[in-house]
């Protein structure tokens, strides 16, 4: 089978031919102003079109979407842009599409697509034509009861289609009336597009086909098939496609070509290659034979992720010797050979293209070197900037890029991929690419996400940045990206703001969530509770109307536990807010109330995960860093009301396995642990920071898990500290997972660390990592397992001692502080539901216990009537079923 040549392979042709190795051609001499505009140029940015067009003047006169409206087409004019511009014009309101070589008498609107029709009436218009613009480039005019479209080439015309489809009014609104407009546009690079190259589950045929549909709205014009985990793509390279999969192959490749789209058919050999063997070159171009055969016309050998150290043949090494510079003979002779064999040979074929194994920087090396002087000129290399995900990329490296390799170069941008980052989408926009950038370039392809759908946001901005670079405006073509997914509807658009925002970190956009952020910078200096909650609020329920509106299905499929997880997140940070404005009233009950819903409804935001391909659970991340924070804000701000000092904060220089993270050993959960995920060196720690310097009592340290009962320091010391800086030792331990160590009232300190002094094999698992004040309590029912009578008086709300059993006559628990201390009130903390009248509370002043009242329910505030409290107690009432006390404090 044989196709013409679309403009996207000239445009790629083009590129290669016109690219002096000093940079690629400026814009073209064409001026970007149209004829007798009757009104002045207003921002391109500002018009409904996306991507930006170069220029956009808009005309006083209005034009009507009759319902018959005539089409004069050019012979040659490319079908599927006819088939688009009818197809918008009948969405608009036409009812009936007449073809003819003549315009239509009377008030009908009349469209011309190309030849000699479509040239007068743009100039009629006062817009110019198609001479002097690059490929790809289109005029487009609307006014005066005409449309005019035109394109340089097949691919401009169809451009020139997809504009004028935005443009059009909708057919909901019959008989609206399109602006006189005058559009002169063209590309900023010849390349533009998405590889699919990521690592995990590859994208589904449908969703590849809807990702076509989307690159061609875009003006996208290149799709690299090159999913990392498709085996027929790398691990089983050589294998023939089976028929079912070679005919899919066919519907994306005939998909591609409807929507201007070049197919882009990547092999990776290099797991098992051996570069210097005829039988694998015949593999190679037999494999790329059955593709050719069903349409496909541009190839590529991607050569990144392999060891280049080690052939896979011991032929290469004969032949090619050893080292970096070797490897990159070895690739120029199988590049060469492919290129030569195979391209060369097929004429229509596009430029081959490769992924050199050094893709990441600009370092000369000698495998650069031999690749530069080696490898056949018209091959495009793939770059991804300086650095796998370049947070920047610049005009100068990209210079640099085009000297070191001696190649013109293609860039593989590493954005929004989410392959390292599984526990995220990436749902910010395109940023940190210099302006310029892709007139230095062959063009530019994205790694999108693993998530096809909801990779569209970012990819919207890519296609906007690599079309007009100049006019790129990061946060605007985020917000018209989500606009379009939105189509339109004002709730679903700001449903979907308030989600991308709260998934919006990346290495490109490393502050996270800066709407949330502000909102709740803005609260922390004027405390406006109902913005905030209006904030909050917004993003609890967004993923209730995403899942309720939102036309893209795929989208919210994708999005499954991010949109749970943001749900959950709004649910508990709202709570939080809530508990801010109970403090802030005094309302130390309610406070107390809403307290205890924040942990379950963290656990709740933290418990949804992404599966991967190999069935692995990765818990996802929501808004981290703002919501998290803010909820931790909220419980400081109330242990800070209620008088103590709250949760230690734990750290390590250790990485989590999965979401085993350290937080977990201060969670007061004998169940969960921190997990290292790795075996600690000499100098490895786990440490917690107790917010204040205050005097030390017993430290515990449990270690190991069931199932894992040797991950835990096998040789250590404790060490505890008043800035972090300064160390003293408190104990040494070898071979033991439980340490307890008792300290007398007068060590104090705010940090206390537990440090390896030895490397060892085993991972750490850390169960619960506490430091009690030298506040004492004692008395009873004992704690039961899991839980320490300590709880009670550690300055933490949130953890619990619960008893083993119900009390008997005559038990009480007895709180002393370590030294007496003057309270006006003795605050006495239970979980919510506990029973009224439990206890009795009871305080010694000099020496005398006296009943200041009995237990409320879950807070109780009794007045001391001053002096010096020496103790507390907690008398129970015989039977009282076991008691529990998250805390008693005297305040
Ligand atoms: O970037 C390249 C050239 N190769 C791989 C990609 O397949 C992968 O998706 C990205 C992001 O993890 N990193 C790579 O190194």
């Amino acid at each position: 089978m044989h196709r013409t040549r679309t403009a996207a392979a000239t445009a790629f042709a083009l590129a290669l031919a016109a690219i002096p190795l000093t940079g690629l051609a400026g814009p073209p001499a064409a001026a970007a102003t149209v004829g007798p505009a009757r009104a002045p140029d207003r921002p391109a940015a500002a018009t409904p079109l996306s991507p930006t067009p170069r220029s956009v003047q808009t005309r006083s006169d209005r034009v009507t979407v009759t319902p018959s409206v005539t089409v004069v087409a050019d012979p040659k004019a490319d079908a599927p842009a006819l088939a688009l511009v009818e197809k918008s014009l009948k969405a608009a309101g036409a009812e009936r599409i007449v073809r003819s070589a003549r315009a239509a008498a009377g008030r009908q609107l009349t469209v011309y697509v190309d030849g000699s029709g479509a040239a007068r009436e743009l100039k009629r218009l006062g817009a110019r034509g198609t001479d002097g613009l690059p490929a790809e480039g289109y005029a487009l005019a609307v006014g005066d009861g005409r449309i005019a479209l035109a394109g340089k080439d097949a691919t401009g015309t169809y451009y020139a289609a997809q504009s004028l489809r935005q443009l059009l009014p909708h057919r909901d609104r019959p008989g609206a009336r399109i602006q006189g407009t005058a559009v002169r546009d063209w590309p900023a690079t010849p390349l533009r597009g998405v590889i699919e190259g990521f690592y995990g589950t590859p994208w589904s045929h449908q969703a590849r086909l809807d990702q076509l549909d989307f690159y061609g709205e875009h003006k996208m014009n290149i799709y690299v098939y090159s999913p990392k985990d498709d085996a027929y793509l790398r691990a089983k390279w050589r294998d023939a496609y089976p028929a079912d999969r070679l005919a899919q192959l066919k519907e994306l490749v005939d998909r591609a070509r409807a929507r201007h789209v070049e197919f882009t058919y990547a092999l990776s050999p290099g797991l098992s290659v051996c570069y210097s063997s005829d039988a694998d070159v015949a593999a190679l171009t037999a494999k790329f034979q059955t593709l050719w055969d069903i349409g496909v016309r541009t190839f590529a050998v991607p050569l990144d992720d392999i060891s280049y150290t080690n052939w896979n043949c011991a032929a290469d090494k004969d032949r090619f010797g050893t080292g970096g510079g070797a490897a990159g003979a070895a690739q120029a002779h199988l590049l060469n050979r492919v290129n030569q064999e195979f391209i060369a040979k097929h004429p229509g074929a596009e430029p081959l293209q490769t992924v050199p194994t050094e893709y990441y920087d600009v370092q000369p090396s000698p495998y650069k070197q031999a690749l530069s002087t080696q490898l056949d000129k018209n091959v495009l290399v793939e770059w991804t900037g300086v650095g796998v995900v370049a947070p920047t990329m610049s005009v100068a490296e990209a210079q640099r890029a085009r000297e070191v390799f001696g190649h013109p170069i293609l860039t593989w941008d590493n954005y929004p991929v989410n392959d390292y980052a599984t526990d995220r989408l990436l749902l910010g926009p395109f940023n940190g690419r210099e302006k310029g950038l892709p007139g230095q370039l062959a063009g530019i392809t994205a790694n999108p996400m693993i998530q096809p759908a909801a990779s569209k946001i970012a990819l919207h901005t890519v296609a906007d940045y690599a079309w007009n670079d100049q006019a790129y405006d990061a946060r605007a073509s985020w917000g018209a990206a989500i606009d379009e997914l939105a189509g339109g509807d004002a709730r679903t658009a700001r449903a979907l703001r308030a989600f991308a925002d709260a998934n919006y970190y990346s290495v490109l956009n490393p502050r996270q969530s800066p709407e949330l952020a502000t909102a709740v910078d803005a609260f922390g200096k004027d405390g406006d509770t109902r913005r905030l909650d209006a904030a909050l609020r917004t993003v609890q329920d967004a993923p209730a109307v995403l899942r309720d509106r939102l036309a893209d299905r795929g989208f919210v499929q994708d999005s499954g536990p991010w949109l749970d997880a943001t749900h959950a997140w709004g649910t508990a940070a709202r709570t939080a807010l809530k508990l801010i404005e109970a403090t802030r009233a005094g309302d130390d009950a309610k406070a107390w109330q809403l307290r205890q819903r924040i942990p379950e409804l963290v656990r709740a935001a933290r418990s949804f995960v992404y599966v991967d391909l190999n069935g692995k659970k990765v818990p996802v991340r929501v808004a981290d860093g703002v919501l998290d924070t803010f909820i931790e804000g909220a419980l400081a701000a109330h242990d800070a009301a209620l008088g103590v000092t709250g949760r230690p904060t734990a750290s390590t220089d250790l990485a989590a396995y999965q979401d085993n993270t350290v937080s977990r050993m201060t969670d007061g959960d004998d169940a969960s642990y921190f997990w290292s995920g790795a075996a600690p060196k000499a100098g490895s720690y786990v440490a917690l920071d107790l917010h204040t310097e205050r005097p030390l009592g017993r430290i515990t340290l449990a270690m190991g898990k069931s199932g894992s009962p040797d991950d835990y320091l096998h040789h250590g010391v404790l060490e505890y500290s008043a800035d972090a800086t300064h160390w003293r030792q408190l104990a040494a331990f070898d071979d033991t997972a439980e340490i307890t160590v008792d300290l007398s009232a007068d060590t104090g300190a705010r940090y206390v660390r537990a440090r390896a002094t030895q490397a060892q094999d085993n991972w750490l698992a850390v169960r619960e990592f506490t430091v009690a004040g030298s506040d004492t309590v004692t008395g009873g029912p004992p704690a039961a397992a899991g839980s320490a009578l300590g709880a009670a008086a550690d300055g933490d709300p949130a953890t619990a001692y619960r008893a083993a059993r119900a009390a008997q006559s005559g038990e009480s628990l007895e709180f002393t502080p370590a030294t007496p201390r003057t309270a006006r009130s003795v605050v006495v903390l239970r979980p919510q539901g506990a029973p009224p009248k439990a206890a009795r509370v009871q305080v010694r002043t000099a020496g005398t216990w006296r009943t200041l009242g009995t237990l409320s329910g879950a807070y109780t505030r009794l007045a001391t009537g001053g002096g010096t409290v020496e103790g507390v107690r907690l008398a129970w009432r015989t039977g009282t079923a076991a008691p529990e006390v998250n805390e008693v404090i005297l305040h």
